[in-house]
């Protein structure tokens, strides 16, 4: 039985990689941080009571901040694989804490390394990173692929750089078994409420449903290629499977911008959205709404741009060339966009249905835009 040791086991990725390698028959380890709500949602459905014998997945406390505490964990659990997936991954809330970002997101991974390095596990321990298609930044070609020049352009992306290059340079100067995925935006029902997909489809669905009025958004032709993270933790694990450590991009090769994102979503659940208007002053309006379900007023405005969630740098085109991925690791993706859209439509349709049953018998239900 393989022992794997995953960060940020709370996640989005973290969530379904652990589904995956438990799958598998693997012993799961998850870090996940302390906090003063539960935040272990994501993965309740997988908890094993540990006073039963054979259990086969845990979790430690633990913090990528804190070099002491990630060697106990390392040392304690001797994993063969470690998923490095803790990061603060929100781009524009990076800009807000570049500080802590770089010591979580740069320094995190170099904790990892040095700690295999201290353990004497640089022969046993294979060590996957997760890196970002954010690395890209400002075009300097497209599709971008493995051998595309790097211009991060947020704290976010410039700490994605550091643990890159780091993860890189152990390879060389260790022979660790140490890789970069180089993964593109990956979305599901799991994703994080604050990134734009899950923010779109939660808005929609309670813009249908009566529970909300508007969806408030920021830069409306960002281009990003979209891909589910079902298929996306698919592709960490083979990468750690290889007879040689190589770093890999992830991608879906389409690319489709917010707007369009925005117009799909609406489309699942019947609503024909037309967006009318330049820059700051543009808006979707309803313009016809063919599900008896939903009772949206025709003409309505229901999507509106709010300069707030315009970041200080942007990225405006990705489109990934995952060749390199297809041939080597047998990777392919099951879903495209329209199938993840329909996936995370159902789910949050179905989640805020709950929200009408409580409003019905009186409760008050937040109107909130986040
Ligand atoms: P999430 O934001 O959903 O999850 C991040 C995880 O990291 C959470 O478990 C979080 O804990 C944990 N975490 C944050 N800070 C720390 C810390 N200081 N110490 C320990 N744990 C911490 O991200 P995703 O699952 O979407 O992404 C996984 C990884 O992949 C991230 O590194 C992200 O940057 C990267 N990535 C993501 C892509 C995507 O499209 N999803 C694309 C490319 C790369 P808590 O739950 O307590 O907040
Ligand atoms: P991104 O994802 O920055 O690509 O990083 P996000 O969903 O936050 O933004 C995608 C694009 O949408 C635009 N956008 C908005 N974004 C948010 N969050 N909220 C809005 O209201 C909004 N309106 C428009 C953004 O400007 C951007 O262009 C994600 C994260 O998962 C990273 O951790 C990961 O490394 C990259 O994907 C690949």
């Amino acid at each position: 039985m393989k022992t794997a040791l995953v960060t940020g086991i709370t996640g989005q990725d973290g969530a379904y990689l652990a589904e995956l390698l438990l799958s598998k028959g693997y012993k799961v380890h998850g870090v996940k941080r302390r906090s003063s709500l539960f935040n272990t949602d994501r993965v309740d459905h997988l908890y094993q009571d540990p006073h039963e014998k054979n259990v086969n997945f845990k979790m430690h406390y633990g913090d990528l901040t804190d070099s002491t505490n990630i060697i106990r964990i390392i040392q304690e659990t001797q994993p063969d694989e470690i998923y490095n997936l803790a990061a603060m991954s929100h781009v524009k809330v990076s800009f807000d804490t570049p500080e802590y970002t770089a010591n979580a997101d740069g320094l995190g991974t170099l904790r990892i390394l040095e700690a295999i390095r201290i353990l004497g596990l640089t022969e046993k321990t294979r060590i996957y990173q997760a890196s970002t298609s954010e690395l890209y930044g400002l075009v300097q070609a497209v599709p971008q692929s493995e051998t595309t020049p790097f211009y991060p352009r947020s704290p976010y992306a410039v700490a994605k750089l550091y643990a890159y290059w780091i993860t890189v340079n152990y390879r060389e100067a260790y022979g660790m078994y140490a890789c970069n995925g180089i993964l593109f935006n990956h979305e599901s029902p799991l994703r994080g409420e604050t990134f734009v997909t899950r923010k779109i489809t939660r808005a929609t669905s309670r813009i249908a449903l009566g529970l909300q009025d508007k969806l408030y958004l920021g830069n409306l032709d960002a281009k990003r290629d979209w891909g589910h993270a079902k298929d996306y933790v698919d592709a960490m694990w083979r990468i750690l499977q290889q007879d040689t450590p190589e770093d890999f991009v992830i991608a879906t090769g389409v690319t489709t911008t917010v707007r369009d994102f925005v117009k799909m979503s609406f489309a699942e659940v019947g609503i024909d959205l037309e967006f009318r208007g330049e820059g700051v002053e543009e808006k979707g309006y309803v313009q016809a709404c063919a599900n008896p379900d939903y009772q949206v007023e025709i003409g309505k405005e229901v999507v509106c741009v709010d300069p707030n969630y315009f970041r200080p740098t942007e990225v405006e085109l990705l489109i990934g060339d995952a060749t390199k991925s297809k041939t080597k690791l047998g990777w392919e993706p099951k879903y495209d966009l329209a199938a993840l859209v329909k996936d995370m439509m159902q789910a949050d349709i179905e989640l805020f249905k709950r929200d009408t049953y409580l409003a019905e018998g009186g409760h008050r239900i937040l109107n909130y835009h986040e």
